[in-house]
């Protein structure tokens, strides 16, 4: 008796030490963990089932790939994906430098893509399911024109929320995504202004220079700025479209990750947001609330240059690690109700709806340019199994 509680007292202080989040948040992650298995569950389930499927699925059980969360890939495979990102980046653009003359790289086609489609592409009908088409193609490209075999990973913002230096993706580590910026002191908050909104401030981090380790050490960002924000109130402007080389900068910081993208506000945008408008506001945060959101929380977390960027930020690499956690909450999200919620759109072609134009619709048709792809309708972008995707998150 003794024995097995003093084993298993010693297993709780090996799992505290071990524990990647807060106490007061370890339920939720529970949670969260538990809704995506109920999900994955309900998915795998209709893939054999005329009945509850939605769609023609091409996708078996046997055959779906499956995109891990960063701390759980082994050493090799993280460095498989950042060797595949860096010859991507070192591979020729398809843009024409008539159209972007900033372009220097296959990776450069997917920022200005980003930057051109901006304002139709957040805050929009399209926001989730072009985000899942522009994700998706990256990692094929990274896998058909790099030799990459595995699959696009995550980042669960809830893990390591208020230290996120110390976790496995921003360590700086060779294994890692490249951590922090140099320590840049004296810098004031970051301002975001939205229109007639109330500002939104957001704490600095403890970066705010060039990254200093890790694979993207020596990376050059080729686009942006369009407009960014500083840390002393003031916002750079551009086309973004200019040749401005210079090195990637972070401003990683735990306020920010802690405030908005914890494990227990991801696990409330799950549950407590049964229509799709509220579930995709609520998700990149509902303007004039203070709120950014967990979007907002995970781009506002890497930060810097172009990471705090709304038009430029694919021009950090860990945006696909971002994005693919989007995805993987909004796939949650559809397949805990996939008769409700696997088709359910909500919104129009335009940032906000400015100026005023169309609802997206599932004919609604979305490209993402000289990224790759094709024209493609909505109604082939809901689900994770059907249309070009086979698909699952672990
Ligand atoms: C398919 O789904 C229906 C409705 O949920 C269920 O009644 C049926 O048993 C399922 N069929 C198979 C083969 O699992
Ligand atoms: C998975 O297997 C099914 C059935 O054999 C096949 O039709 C489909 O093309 C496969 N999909 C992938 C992505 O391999
Ligand atoms: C970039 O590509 C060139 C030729 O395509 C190759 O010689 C060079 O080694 C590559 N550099 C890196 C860092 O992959
Ligand atoms: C903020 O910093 C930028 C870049 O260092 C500088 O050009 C600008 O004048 C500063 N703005 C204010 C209001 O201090
Ligand atoms: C977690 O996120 C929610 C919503 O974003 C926030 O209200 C709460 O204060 C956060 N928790 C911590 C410990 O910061
Ligand atoms: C567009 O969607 C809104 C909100 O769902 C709805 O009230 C409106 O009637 C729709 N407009 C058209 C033209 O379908
Ligand atoms: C930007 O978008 C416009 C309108 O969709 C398109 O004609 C143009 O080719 C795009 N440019 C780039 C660089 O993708
Ligand atoms: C979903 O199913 C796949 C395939 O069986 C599995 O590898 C993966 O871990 C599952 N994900 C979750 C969250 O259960
Ligand atoms: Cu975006």
């Amino acid at each position: 008796m003794r024995f097995s509680i003093a084993v298993t007292s010693a297993l709780l202080t090996w799992t505290a030490l071990a524990a990647p989040v807060p106490d007061d948040d370890a339920d939720a992650l529970a949670t969260l963990n538990e809704l995506a298995q109920l999900a994955n569950q309900t998915m795998l389930d209709s893939l054999s089932n005329s009945t509850t499927s939605k769609r023609s699925n091409t996708c078996t059980a046997r055959n779906i790939s499956v995109r891990k969360e960063w701390g759980t890939l082994t050493a090799a495979e993280r460095i498989a994906y950042t060797n595949a990102v860096l010859c991507f980046q070192n591979k020729t653009a398809n843009t024409p430098t008539s159209l972007v003359p900033g372009v220097r790289s296959r990776y450069d086609d997917f920022v200005a893509t980003h930057i051109n489609q901006t304002l139709f592409i957040h805050y929009t009908g399209t926001f989730l399911a072009w985000h899942r088409y522009f994700t998706w193609n990256y990692e094929q490209a990274l896998r058909n024109e790099c030799g990459y075999t595995g699959t696009q990973p995550y980042w669960n913002w809830g893990l390591y929320s208020s230290n996120p230096t110390s976790g496995p993706i921003f360590d700086g580590s060779a294994t890692s995504m490249s951590g922090n910026g140099e320590y840049i002191p004296g810098r004031g908050p970051l301002t975001l202004s939205l229109g007639s909104y109330p500002n939104v401030y957001l704490p600095s981090g403890t970066g705010g220079g060039c990254v200093t380790s890790g694979p993207f050490k020596d990376m050059t960002v080729n686009l942006g700025p369009v407009a960014l924000p500083l840390n002393n109130g003031s916002e750079l402007y551009g086309t973004g479209l200019d040749y401005n080389p210079r090195c990637l900068k972070r401003d990683i910081g735990g306020a920010i990750n802690e405030a908005y993208a914890n494990c227990t506000s991801i696990v409330n945008l799950i549950t407590k947001n049964k229509d799709i408008w509220d579930f995709e506001m609520v998700m990149q945060g509902i303007p004039g609330s203070g709120s950014i959101g967990v979007h907002g929380g995970g781009h506002y977390t890497i930060a810097g240059d172009p990471g705090a960027d709304v038009f430029v930020s694919p021009g950090d690499p860990a945006f696909y690690l971002h994005h693919g956690m989007i995805d993987r909450v909004w796939w949650i999200w559809q397949n805990l109700d996939p008769q409700n919620r696997l088709d359910a759109i909500s919104g129009t072609g335009t940032f906000l709806n400015e100026p005023p134009s169309a609802n997206t619709t599932l004919d609604t048709v979305i490209n993402i340019g000289y990224s790759g792809g094709t024209n493609i309708a909505m109604r082939d972008l809901m689900s994770t199994t059907s249309g070009p995707f086979c698909y699952t998150y672990e």
